[in-house]
């Protein structure tokens, strides 16, 4: 499967063909994979109920495509590079056989522990090798991964595990992040007191924190893979078995476990790597993701493992031991291609230059972006000092529920414009709706991004509750894929990403609902009510400003802002915390009772010259009391 594009026409010819007839194109792209049984039909779909189905009785293990094809070309090839926290430990380069028999010693720990096809499992691990074993062991035996962030709280631990319904989950005694060591194990501790179903509980004595070990519970992993062999029959899985659950944000509620499955997924994911990054070859490619994000998921494991590249899986952070940490990362291992986020983008720009300039970049060939807008100021730093203005940009637009890459430049192909992600992928059919719910045609317009027409990797459900599926994205433009995001396409057909046009939040490139955090500031005993708006931020994005109404006038206005902080950072974890905390004595409401958030967004921006019309408020003067007080 070579997937090089030659040039822009080709990339035209390729695209029109598989919006005119998908069906042979997907299934010319899934010729490429390894099947047990090949399937029946290549696709089945109704987005009103909406119904999505891909390789129709196709038969395969995605682990048999990410390792065991690869063994015969590629086996001493490395597949991950594991570069740890500390620049002065040594880096793991894992070979295709090595983390072939990894996967398979891990899958058969977890059948050991009575896992079994269809179980989930919760993984709560930092980024070391034992976290991309756990994810393709589960796979490997047709468990489902919910993988979750090792940032995330303890509350957000026991939503997660309670809504999946884990029995078992995967952590370690703890992880480093820079100078820092973030206590895993306590975290887990804390959470499992909540989630009684959970039987086993494996731990990686990763920073040897000698933690308590609760009897009958708790296992160490390097015991539990000591007991078996590294040979595991794969599992024959339904091209539309579940593959994992990740949760993602909503705008209203809980966090939803949008779910994937297998065949489309691995189709989708392989597809869009090479082609979007027109990967070749014995290239070394590096993610920054954490794999508690769907970028890692689809970006650090199954997709360039599937395509049989060399992946790195970098433990640390860009600022630790210093700025200079990412390009010394890129120096040490010669990486060809990074996919990084604009918020590391943004503060990597704010450190002096001869963090970069001590280092030699010169392997870097194709540079990426993902998860939020990517600002001109620095597209243009990016590409001047790391990618000496020689690395074509890709700035891929996509989502959890997408799975994959939606809109990018083809990397050396399409010609790039700062802040663009340009044009959708092959297969892939957006349309700009404008309010009142049509299409808007031609060029030079601006409305809300939906998809019409579906591609492999779509989530094919919210985990146990479908009607939520239906509701919030495809009932705003019926038989429509609503993004959630507003978009413009511009006099040349360049389609540039606006921004969420719901209340979801998007901190260093992580969707957070503002109902979420709100009802996070809520817990502490001396907040009534909150409403959180997304302000400019010049490194994260978007900060989070929060206008807190307290049971009374709050004596010492500092102590309480640390509180709420620590309030947030345990319900949700330290990504919530709000940057600005504003306490008012009310919010500006509609008769129905609705907070404009319009208002709040433009105070918080600090643009208060024109609120807009205030005349409905049930109380307009508190919006000067709000003007006022602005932070
Ligand atoms: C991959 C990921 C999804 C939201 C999405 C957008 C925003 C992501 C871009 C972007 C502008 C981009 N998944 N977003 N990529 N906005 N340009 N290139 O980030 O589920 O965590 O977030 O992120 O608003 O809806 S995610």
């Amino acid at each position: 499967m070579n997937h090089a594009i030659k040039n822009f026409e080709e990339y035209e010819r390729i695209y029109n063909k598989s919006i005119s007839d998908p069906e042979s194109f997907w299934a010319e792209v899934a010729e490429g994979f390894h099947w047990r049984k090949k399937w029946d039909k290549v696709l089945e779909w109704d987005f009103t109920k909406p119904e999505v189905k891909w390789f129709i009785n196709g038969k395969l293990n995605i682990t048999e495509n990410c390792l065991d094809r690869h063994l015969e070309k590629r086996g001493n090839q490395t597949a991950i590079i594991w570069e740890p926290n500390d620049p002065k430990e040594q880096a793991k380069h894992i070979t295709y056989k090595e983390l072939y028999g990894k996967v398979c010693q891990a899958a058969n720990m977890l059948k050991r522990l009575g896992v079994k096809k269809g179980d989930r499992v919760c993984i709560y691990l930092p980024m070391i090798p034992e976290l991309a074993y756990a994810m393709m062991a589960c796979a490997r035996i047709g468990a489902v991964h919910s993988v979750v962030f090792a940032g995330f709280s303890a509350r957000s631990l026991i939503d997660r595990i309670t809504d999946a319904g884990c029995k078992i989950v995967l952590t370690a005694d703890g992880g480093y992040r820079g100078a820092k060591t973030i206590d895993l194990k306590g975290i887990m501790d804390e959470a499992l007191q909540q989630c009684s179903e959970v039987e086993k509980v494996v731990v990686v004595d990763h920073v040897h924190s000698n933690p308590e070990i609760k009897q009958g519970r708790d296992l160490w992993w390097h015991d539990e893979i000591s007991k078996v062999n590294e040979e595991c029959e794969a599992e024959e899985m339904d091209a539309e078995d579940l593959l994992y659950i990740l949760y993602t944000s909503g705008s209203t509620g809980r966090p939803k476990g949008m779910v994937h499955t297998i065949g489309g997924y691995m189709v989708y994911t392989d597809y869009t790597f090479r082609t979007t990054f027109q990967y070749q070859e014995g290239q070394v490619y590096w993610c920054t993701a954490d794999i508690g994000w769907v970028t890692g998921h689809s970006y650090i494991i199954y997709g360039p493992l599937s395509a049989g590249a060399t992946t790195v899986m970098f433990e640390g952070v860009p600022s630790w031991p210093d700025w200079g940490r990412f390009w010394q990362v890129i120096e040490r291992h010669r990486i060809n291609i990074l996919y990084t986020a604009p918020t590391a983008i943004r503060a990597l720009a704010k450190a002096p230059l001869h963090f970069v300039e001590a280092y030699d970049l010169s392997s870097l060939k194709v540079l990426g972006s993902v998860g939020e807008p990517i600002n001109e100021e620095a597209w243009h730093w990016y590409n001047k000092n790391i990618g000496k203005g020689n690395c074509p940009i890709v700035d891929t637009y996509w989502q959890t529920e997408t799975g994959g890459v939606m809109l990018s430049p083809i990397a050396g192909i399409t010609k790039t414009k700062p802040g663009f992600a340009t044009f959708p992928l092959p297969g892939v059919q957006p349309v700009i709706m404008n309010d009142g719910g049509l299409e808007v045609k031609g060029n030079k317009v601006e409305g809300r991004l939906a998809i019409q027409f579906p591609w492999p990797a779509m989530a094919r459900t919210i985990y146990g509750d479908h009607k939520r599926f239906k509701d919030t994205y495809f009932s705003t433009f019926p038989g429509k894929y609503f993004t959630g995001d507003g978009s413009k396409r511009d006099e040349e057909g360049y389609y540039r990403i606006t921004g969420r046009v719901d209340d979801i939040i998007i901190v260093s490139g992580h969707n957070l609902g503002t109902a979420e955090v709100e009802s996070a500031i809520d817990e502490h005993v001396e907040v009534c009510e909150t409403a959180v708006v997304g302000y400019p931020h010049d490194v994260k994005g978007q900060g989070i400003y929060a206008f807190v109404i307290c049971y009374e006038k709050p004596k010492e206005e500092e102590k309480l802002r640390k509180e709420i902080i620590d309030t947030v950072s345990k319900i949700i974890g330290p990504i919530a915390k709000p940057d600005k905390i504003q306490f008012v004595s009310g919010l500006p409401k509609t008769r129905s009772g609705k907070i404009m958030r319009r208002i709040l967004r433009k105070i918080a921006e600090g643009d208060t010259s024109n609120l807009g019309d205030v005349t409905t408020l049930l109380d307009p003067t508190v919006v000067d009391e709000i003007k006022e007080g602005a932070l």
